[in-house]
C-alpha cells in the first residue's frame, strides 16, 4: 500500500507557506500572495512522489488571522483534521525569523485543538527568506540567535530539538531574466534542503495521531465524506446544467434558422419543423428546471452538512476547553496566559452563538462573559458551571429564571442588565453573591423590569450581609452570617413569587 506522508504547513500569513508548498511540490499550483490582500483563505493541497515516498503537502491559511470569519476558521480546522485524519508526518512551522505578534497563534491553536504537547516532536521550523541557507555555520548561528531572542519561538525551537530548515524561495514573478534564473535556482537548492530534511525525519511508518485528532476526525469523517460526495454531485450537476443551457441555445438558434430557411418550403413542412423544435425546446427547458431543482436541493444539503461539521468542531473545541486549560496550566511552555485569556476565550466567546448543554461543558470556568451577544434561551445550560465567580450576560436576549444559578456557590458578581430574565426566587440565589447589576436603561422594555423590585430586595440583603460580616470582622468575631436569616427579616417585604 502506498502510504501518504502528510506535511502540514502552518504559520502566519505572508511568511512563505504557499511558496514553500510550491517549492516542495515543484509546482506553481499554490497561490503565492503578492500583496497582503490576496492571501488564500482556504486549505490547498497537492501530492508528490519523491524517492518512492508519497507526500501530501497541505498549505493552510493563518487561522489566527483576524481577517478570517469564525466559520472560515471552523471550516479550515475541519478540513485540516479530515486531511490528516490518519495522522501527520511533519508539521512545518513557517516563519521568516522576524517574530511578530500572533506569530504562534496558528501553532498554538492547532496544538490545543487537535494535537497535544508532543507536536513539538513532529515540528520543523521552516525559516524562509534566509539568504545564507547554503552556509551551515550561518544557519547554526541563526538558530542560536532565534533562541537567544527567547519567547515562544525559542521554546519551540528548543523542544523540537533545534529542527530548523533554512530556505530562500524568492518570487518568480520577476521581469528580469537573470533574476528569474537566480531565483529559480535558489528554489531548487532550497527544495533539496527540505527534501533532505524530510528523508531524515520521516514518520517511519508511524504518523503522529494524538487522541484529540483521533476523536475529532472520528466525529466528522463520515459527515465530511458525505459533504465531499455532495459537492462532487453538485459539480456534475452544474456541468450538466451548463451543457443543457447550451443545448437550449442551439435549439433556439435552430428554431430561428429553420423558420428562416423554410420560407420557401411548403407550410406543412415548416410547421412540422417548428413543432419538432418546440418539443425539443420544451423538454430541454424541463430538464433544466429539474436540474436547477436538484442544484438547489444539493446546495441546501451541502450547507446543512457544513453546519453540522462546524458544530461538531466547535463542540470539540469547547468540550476540550477544560482539558486544554489544564494542559496549558501543566506545561506552561507556550505562554499559558495568552493562550488562555486571548485565544481560547476568544474562540469561546465568538463562536458560541447558541447556548446549549453541549457547548458549555467547562465546569472549571470561573469567569463567563457573554456581554453584548445575541444569545437567546434560558440559563439552564449554565447550571453546571458551579465554579463561576463572575457571570456577565448583560445586553443579551437570555430569558427566564435565575434559579439555575442556585448551585453556583462561589458566584460573587452577576450582570444581567437589559436581558429578558424575568424569574427569580431570591432564596435560591447563591449566598456568595456580592453584586448584582440589573439596570434596564438601555432596553426599557426588556422583561427584566418584571423582577427589578425583587432584585432590589436581594441587593439590599446582600449589602446588609456585607455590612454585618464587615462589622463582625471588626469585632473579631468569626460569625458567619446566613443569608436565610437576613431574608427572613426581609420576608414581609417580599413581592409574590411569579
Ligand atoms: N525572498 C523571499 N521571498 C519569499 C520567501 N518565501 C515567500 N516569499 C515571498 O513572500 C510573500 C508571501 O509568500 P506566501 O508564500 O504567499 O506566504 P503565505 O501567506 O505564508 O502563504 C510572497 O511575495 C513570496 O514571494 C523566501 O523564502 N524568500
Ligand atoms: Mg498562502
Amino acid at each position: 500500500m502506498n502510504e501518504l506522508e502528510k506535511i502540514l504547513l502552518i504559520g502566519r500569513t505572508g511568511k512563505g507557506k504557499s511558496t514553500l508548498a510550491n517549492v516542495i511540490t515543484n509546482t506553481y499550483k499554490f497561490r503565492e500572495s503578492m500583496g497582503s490582500a490576496s492571501e488564500t483563505r482556504s486549505i490547498q493541497f497537492e501530492t508528490i512522489k519523491e524517492n518512492s515516498i508519497n507526500y501530501l503537502v497541505i498549505d493552510t491559511p493563518g487561522i489566527g488571522d483576524t481577517r478570517l470569519t469564525n466559520n472560515q476558521v471552523l471550516d479550515i480546522i475541519a478540513e485540516a483534521v479530515y486531511l490528516v485524519r490518519d495522522g501527520v508526518c511533519r508539521v512545518f512551522f513557517v516563519t521568516n525569523g522576524r517574530f511578530e505578534q500572533y506569530e504562534m497563534t496558528t501553532y498554538n491553536l492547532l496544538r490545543t485543538i487537535i494535537f497535544d504537547e508532543y507536536i513539538t516532536r513532529h515540528t520543523t521550523i521552516a525559516r524562509t527568506r534566509f539568504k545564507d541557507f547554503k552556509n551551515k555555520n550561518k544557519c547554526l548561528e541563526d538558530i542560536d540567535s532565534m533562541i537567544n531572542i527567547g519567547g515562544e519561538l525559542a521554546e519551540i525551537i528548543g523542544s523540537c530539538q533545534k529542527k530548523v530548515v533554512h530556505v530562500d524561495n524568492p518570487s518568480v514573478e520577476v521581469e528580469d531574466e537573470e533574476e528569474l534564473t537566480s531565483n529559480k535556482r535558489k528554489r531548487v537548492k532550497s527544495r533539496e534542503r527540505v527534501m533532505e530534511h524530510l528523508r531524515e525525519n520521516n514518520c517511519q511508518g508511524v504518523p503522529y495521531k494524538p487522541p484529540k485528532l483521533e476523536s475529532l476526525s472520528q466525529e466528522i469523517t463520515n459527515d465530511y465524506n458525505d459533504y465531499l460526495e455532495k459537492k462532487e454531485e453538485l459539480r456534475k450537476e452544474l456541468e450538466n446544467l451548463k451543457s443543457s443551457e447550451s443545448l437550449v441555445k442551439i435549439s433556439q438558434i435552430s428554431t430561428f434558422e429553420s423558420g428562416n430557411n423554410n420560407e420557401l418550403i411548403s407550410e406543412r413542412k415548416e410547421l412540422m419543423i417548428e413543432v419538432e423544435s418546440d418539443i425539443k425546446f420544451i423538454s430541454v427547458e424541463e430538464k433544466i428546471f429539474q436540474l436547477e431543482d436538484k442544484k438547489t436541493r444539493l446546495k441546501r444539503e451541502i450547507e446543512k452538512k457544513e453546519k453540522i461539521i462546524r458544530q461538531k468542531v466547535l463542540k470539540h473545541i469547547l468540550n476540550g476547553y477544560n482539558a486544554i486549560a489544564n494542559e496549558i496550566g501543566d506545561i506552561k511552555k507556550i505562554n499559558p496566559e495568552r493562550l488562555r485569556s486571548n485565544e481560547i476565550e476568544e474562540l469561546r466567546n465568538n463562536y458560541c452563538n447558541q447556548l446549549d448543554k453541549e457547548t458549555v461543558p467547562c465546569v472549571n470556568l470561573e469567569t463567563l462573559n457573554l456581554v453584548d451577544n445575541n444569545f437567546t434561551g434560558s440559563l439552564e445550560s449554565l447550571k453546571g458551571l458551579i465554579k463561576l465567580t463572575s457571570l456577565n450576560i448583560k445586553n443579551t436576549l437570555l430569558a427566564g429564571s435565575l434559579d439555575y444559578l442556585s448551585g453556583m456557590e462561589q458566584l460573587r458578581e452577576l450582570y444581567i442588565s437589559n436581558t429578558d430574565i424575568n424569574e427569580v426566587n431570591i432564596y435560591k440565589l447563591p449566598r456568595s453573591l456580592e453584586n448584582i447589576e440589573y439596570s434596564t436603561n438601555e432596553r426599557p422594555d426588556c422583561k427584566l423590569t418584571e423582577i427589578v423590585p425583587l432584585l432590589e430586595i436581594e441587593n439590599l440583603s446582600v449589602r446588609t450581609k456585607r455590612q454585618l460580616s464587615f462589622s463582625a470582622e471588626i469585632q473579631g468575631e468569626n460569625k458567619s452570617v446566613k443569608l436565610e436569616d437576613l431574608v427572613a427579616e426581609l420576608e414581609p417585604m417580599e413581592i409574590e413569587d411569579n
